[in-house]
């Protein structure tokens, strides 16, 4: 039968590792352990393990020198942001060819609305045989959640994972979220976690269940509300194909709280990349450019900066994320998060001005 609204979420598993098996299939199976920072050194932190790395209790954001003591005998690889992001675009566009209602929101994740496709085949029969296409086309394995909204179907892909295929029937939304952490629930980080536990409030049931008015005095009116209407499964948000895309962004969170000048730089400059390589495959230019730093007293600040001339270049969008971390940023303070976001945005098509006000290349 089909579903009056049909939304997937789709995640890659072990996307980094799996990628790296891809490319090299003799790594097929092994403990693949996939190191940003410096993997042959104490320093460094895991960026992702493959399923086989995670059975010795190896996991994102651990520092390099407690994986290798939990697991000697693992792979340890750089990360190569430019060949996960290839890999990236191959499964969008493959999944774009069946439907255009892709909303991509990481490099490994994607929501697709597959309603109007429903037909011979139920939404659940239509994301058991996209699984399937992603794994003979590209090698990767994704874990699917089938369900009535974006909210559910996030919470469902992350459920059974790897390569699971999780199906919340319409209906049964706030009963499948209810015995989880309330700190699960998407959109709940933990601070809020922490302030709902010290209401006694533990599980998204127990949020779906809470007295409003308590929410309220707590969280505020309009958030109180919302929250509990996500507990209970409830969330009327669509989804957003690129077309209508407004800003891309891209970030980098430290496990050290970093202040290298030269290293902040190459996160810049791979940012970057990977924002003018979706810029370019979109065919938008963007004339924003935006970042972001979050301090290690958790203090976030953005600045942006609006170009005369829109850009889809690597090169002028880290020249100009390189000028505002030098406003923004007081050399030798330790960052915890750095990122960069593009926006306001025109199409390739459209008439672009010739003469740059700056003309600019970064070293
Ligand atoms: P999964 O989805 O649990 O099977 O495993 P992943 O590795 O696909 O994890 P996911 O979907 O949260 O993130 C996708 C990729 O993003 C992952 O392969 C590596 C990267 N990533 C995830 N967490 C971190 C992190 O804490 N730091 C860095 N640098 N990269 C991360
Ligand atoms: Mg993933």
């Amino acid at each position: 039968m089909a579903w009056l609204r049909c939304i997937l979420h789709i995640d890659l598993d072990a996307f980094y590792a799996s990628v790296e098996e891809v490319v090299n299939p003799d790594l097929a199976g092994l403990p693949i352990i996939v190191v940003m920072g410096e993997a042959n050194t104490q320093r460094g932190a895991v960026a992702t393990a493959s399923y086989a790395a995670r059975r010795f209790g190896v996991h994102s954001a651990m520092p390099v020198g407690q994986a290798r003591k939990l697991c000697p005998q693992g792979v340890y690889l750089p990360v190569r942001h430019g060949l996960y992001e290839e890999h990236s675009q191959k499964v969008m566009d493959l999944l774009r060819q069946q439907t255009p209602l892709i909303e991509q929101v990481s490099i490994d994740e994607c929501y697709a609305d597959i309603t109007a496709l429903q037909g011979e085949l139920d939404g659940p029969q239509i994301a058991a045989q996209w699984q399937e296409l992603v794994k003979t086309q590209t090698g990767l394995g994704a874990s699917v959640g089938v369900a009535a909204n974006k909210l559910v179907a996030k919470m469902a892909s992350g459920h059974n994972k790897p390569s699971g295929l999780t199906v919340v029937e319409p209906g049964y939304e706030a009963e499948f979220l209810s015995p989880m952490p309330v700190g699960d629930l998407y959109g709940v980080g933990p601070k809020w976690a922490a302030r709902l536990n010290s209401l006694g409030v533990m599980t998204v049931g127990d949020l779906a269940a809470a007295d409003l008015d308590i929410l309220r005095e707590n969280f505020g009116p309009h958030l109180g509300q919302d929250l509990q209407e996500r507990a209970a499964g409830r969330s009327s948000e669509t989804v957003i194909t690129s077309r209508e895309t407004k800003s891309l962004s891209a970030e980098r969170t430290f496990f050290e709280d970093t202040y290298n000048r030269a290293e902040l730089w190459r996160h810049i400059q791979q940012m970057s990349e990977e924002l003018a390589g979706r810029l370019h495959k979109q065919e938008l230019l963007a004339r924003t450019i935006a970042i972001k730093l979050r301090f290690n007293n958790w203090r976030t600040i953005t600045r942006a900066i609006t170009l005369a001339s829109p850009t889809d270049l690597a090169d002028e969008i880290a020249f100009a994320a390189g000028g505002l971390m030098r406003m923004a940023w007081k050399r030798g303070t330790p960052l915890r998060l750095l990122g960069v976001r593009v926006s306001n945005f025109s199409e390739t098509g459209a008439p672009r001005q010739l003469l740059f006000p700056y003309s600019y290349r970064t070293r």
